[in-house]
């Protein structure tokens, strides 16, 4: 027997344990010690086969990182159906997450029993492919169309409590899976229990599966696995089951080729990378117990919910009792839509509220925090005085943080006398609810400080990526490059309107435009106003027509007009009649004659601006790796997580094109295409963005 998959025979029942850290992936070793171990049962004379996992899971799916390499049989389907086709009773004893190939092995079994607090799922279509041992052969089968439908599709996760009720598991027993296994397999045999394959089970009707599939793909906005998923359940429903298998392989064979399966995947584990650090490996952060919030406006009182859905105690300091009771009417207001979701129980949201939130408007009251992350005015001279006034109160050791958006973290350090404890904690708005998180590591930062970054963004759920000093740090800086490369493009004949249909056939959520209208159009504004007062590049274009769209009052959906005309509602795309006349005359004032774009060009435009800057981004040092800002990409900006990140989507393109691109049109605007050294290094050596993530 193998290591991962150890024998055991106890009475008549034979015992399959996997042990195949972290996760029991289904790797080779693995699925071949199930055969092995399915054969010696049958050899041995064992009326009853558990299969079971040791650690802290059940099988949680086939390895993905056999994913692009020539597959290796046994094949994972081959397995499924060598359990089900055993003589013996096979049960499936179900803890920690049974997913993927791991749940499909469950389903080939003939009984399946859980731990209460075990949860499944068939997540395949968030890696980019479908389930392809048997998950949609099997699973409309046993719990009907619409729910395998909503599972498959969805790949969400099922608590056993739901999974019990849709039919997947027969029962849940509280204790160790392998006890609970036998006890349940012993019950079988005395009771003389028949084997129940699941193939023999009658399929669900047919259904108009094009109406599905075109639904499907329409709700995943591009994103082709769910929908080539209908496909296979379709198959269940009008094939015999060997036929049907047959066509679930042929299906996943595409998915598996696609473009979208290597973006998934790269995200996948580019969100588990961007937090090993080797700077971060053996040091220790320092205590989180009591944290300190300077600022209860939207940013602060986002960041003071976050923390405390987190478990963390907050002190948070506003400069009056009125503001103070204001900041946790926000908090108040953000713990609702948590509330109401079922996140937190009405106790939860009372303690959190009254328990686990201090307000104060002394700063004394941080004398003992771990650490004070500052959410104040975005000006330097306030966060100079804020950061003054904590290194004369603040602990010895405590970590002092400002959220700033773009503001110089050094600057800011070196007000204090204690610049190593000094650290930027960039979250995103509303900061309870986006997940990234820059973590700004200034000149004097100490290792533990940094470490304690990480440390306080994994206690509330975020995904933390590293960053340098400079003007955006990693995601704005290369924000502001795209959309300046989108305004370029208004400017010599392209539409906000046409810019954004063409983002988001792309697959953002929202095109720029939209989402600058969310925003609030008065950030860009302020950028413009403080960028010109600081001397911008005399070759740097400019343009008013969107100064002059502030100037009438216009803030996007604040202020119901922005781009688009919000009267009918947030989610209108109506545009605002004043926007063309605005910009036609800035052309004019420009002397620019308009040009027609394609949406093609738009978007290689867009994409090459994005990818020329995040190519920078990383050869300055400010991302330590162009997985860095793939991932700050996907998480903070609405970046199409099927595309991988903007720096792989780059390497799948071939960087060669999108230099010979970058190049050409440097000829007519050498300053804005500058191309990124670090690109034209990677071309001439015949590298990869991800050659360099490898390094
Ligand atoms: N294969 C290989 N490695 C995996 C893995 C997998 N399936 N799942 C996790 N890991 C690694 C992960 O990279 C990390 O490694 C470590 O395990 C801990 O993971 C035929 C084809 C299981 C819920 O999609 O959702 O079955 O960084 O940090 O937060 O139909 O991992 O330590 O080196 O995420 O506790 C379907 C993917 C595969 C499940 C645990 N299964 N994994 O979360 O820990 S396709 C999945 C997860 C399939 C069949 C098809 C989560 C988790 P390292 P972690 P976690």
């Amino acid at each position: 027997m193998s290591e991962v998959i150890s024998y055991e025979k106890i009475g008549d029942i034979a015992v399959l344990a996997a042990n195949n850290p972290p996760v029991n992936a289904l790797g080779l070793a693995v699925r071949q010690g199930l055969v092995d171990g399915i054969e010696r049962a049958e050899k041995e004379g064992a009326r009853a086969v558990l299969i079971y996992g040791e650690g802290r899971t059940f099988f949680a799916g086939a390895d993905i990182r056999e994913f692009g390499k020539p597959p290796v049989g046994p094949f994972l389907p081959d397995v499924c159906s060598r359990i089900e086709s055993s003589p013996l009773i096979v049960v499936s004893a179900l803890h920690g997450t049974a997913l993927g190939g791991g749940l499909e092995i469950a389903l080939a079994s003939h009984y399946r029993i859980a731990v209460p607090k075990a949860r499944m799922g068939l997540p395949e279509v968030l890696i980019g492919v479908m389930p392809g041992a048997g998950g949609t052969q099997r699973l409309p089968r046993l719990i009907g169309i619409d729910k395998s439908l909503d599972v498959i599709t969805s790949g969400r996760q099922v608590g056993a409590k739901e999974a019990l009720k849709l039919g997947i598991l027969d029962k849940i027993v509280d204790g160790e899976p392998r006890e609970i296994g036998l006890a349940y397999a012993q019950e079988l045999i005395d009771a003389n229990a028949p084997r129940r394959p699941v193939s023999e089970m009658p399929a669900p009707a047919p259904v108009d599966f094009d109406a599905l599939y075109d639904a499907v793909l329409k709700k995943g906005r591009g994103l082709l696995a769910p929908a080539v998923a209908v496909r296979g359940i379709q198959a269940c429903c009008e094939l015999p089951f060997d036929e049907g298998m047959k066509r679930e392989r042929e299906l996943f064979a595409q998915l598996m080729n696609t473009d979208q399966r290597q973006g998934l995947i790269h995200a996948f584990f580019a969100e588990r990378a961007v937090g090993k650090l080797p700077e971060l490996e053996g040091v220790a952060p320092r205590a989180l117990n009591a944290i300190g919030v300077i600022g209860g406006g939207t940013m602060g009182a986002g960041i003071a919910t976050s923390a405390l859905l987190s478990g963390l105690k907050i002190t948070l300091i506003e400069m009056s009792p009125k503001a103070a009771e204001a900041a946790k009417g926000r908090i108040a207001g953000n713990l609702q839509g948590a509330l109401k979701r079922g996140k937190i129980s009405p106790e939860t949201f009372e303690e959190l509220t009254e328990k686990a939130l201090t307000l104060a408007t002394d700063y004394a009251a941080l004398k003992d925090a771990d650490l004070v992350i500052e959410a104040v005015f975005e000006e330097m001279s306030v966060k100079k005085d804020v950061f003054t006034k904590l290194d004369a109160i603040c602990k010895p050791g405590a970590v002092l943080a400002s959220n700033t958006s773009y503001l110089d973290i050094n600057e800011i350090a070196a007000v204090t006398s204690r610049p190593a404890d000094v650290i930027g904690l960039h979250f995103f708005s509303p900061a309870h609810v986006m997940k990234l998180l820059e973590i700004v590591v200034a000149d004097k930062t100490a290792a533990d400080v940094v470490a304690t970054g990480f440390a306080l963004g994994g206690k509330m759920g975020k995904v933390s990526v590293r960053a340098g000093v400079c003007d955006g740090f990693i995601g704005n800086r290369i924000l502001s490059t795209y959309r300046t490369c989108a305004d370029y493009m208004i400017l010599d004949g392209a539409s906000p309107y046409q810019i954004d249909k063409a983002l988001e056939e792309f697959g953002f959520a929202m095109g720029p435009y939209a989402v600058a209208d969310l925003a609030g159009l008065d950030i860009g504004w302020a950028v413009r106003k403080r960028k010109r007062a600081e001397g911008m590049n005399p070759q740097a274009r400019d343009f008013t027509y969107a100064d002059k769209l502030c100037e009438d009052g216009h803030f996007g959906q604040k202020t119901g007009m922005g781009y688009y005309d919000y009267s009918a509602g947030p989610k209108s795309r109506v545009p605002n009649p004043e926007v063309m006349p605005l910009i036609e005359a800035d052309r004019a004032a420009q002397g620019i004659t308009p040009r027609v774009f394609t949406d093609e060009e738009i978007v290689r435009r867009y994409m090459a601006a994005m990818v020329n800057e995040a190519a920078k981004v990383v050869g300055e040092g400010i991302a330590k790796r162009p997985l860095d800002v793939d991932v700050t990409l996907l998480y903070g900006y609405g970046f199409p997580r099927y595309r991988g990140g903007p720096l792989k989507w780059a390497d799948m393109q071939g960087l060669p094109a999108l230099l010979d691109d970058i190049t050409s049109w440097a000829e007519a605007d050498g300053y804005f295409w500058a191309p990124a050294p670090l690109l034209e290094q990677l071309v001439a050596e015949g590298r990869s963005f991800d050659d360099l993530n490898r390094d």
